[in-house]
This record gives structure tokens, sequence and C-alpha cells, in this order.
């Protein structure tokens, strides 16, 4: 199981943290997101399939880049 956490500084309110978790929860691999409107961060654990690369070009495929 891998762990990361990224900084999205475009989560603004409740609707992106709903987003942002309904939308990485449905990559095949993803066992768990927590997105924080304070931190504007997201915590995710994966396995394969899922990758690094797979999250974050969905993440910024919605609209929430992670800050690199
Ligand atoms: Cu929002």
């Amino acid at each position: 199981m891998n762990q990361v956490k990224y900084e999205i500084p475009n989560i603004s309110c409740g609707h992106c943290v709903n987003s942002i978790q309904v939308e990485v929860s449905s990559l095949p691999g993803v066992n768990g997101v927590w997105a924080n409107q304070e931190t504007k961060s997201v915590e995710i654990e994966f396995e394969l399939p899922a990758s690094e690369e797979t999250i974050k070009g969905l993440l910024e495929k919605i609209n929430y880049p992670v800050k690199e």
C-alpha cells in the first residue's frame, strides 16, 4: 500500500473536497481519499494498478492540478 499527500491550491470549498474524493476513489487501485479544505491538500492510499502518474493525471483532468 502506498500513501501520498499532495497540495492542491484549487480546493476552495466543500464541493471541491467532494469532487476530488468521488473522482479519485473511482480509480481502480485507490483505497482511500481524504481531501482537506483548510490545508488545501489530499491524502491518498493506493496500490496497483493505480500510480502517482494516473492519480495526478486525473486530478489535472478534473481541474485540481497538484502543486509541484
Ligand atoms: Cu469548491
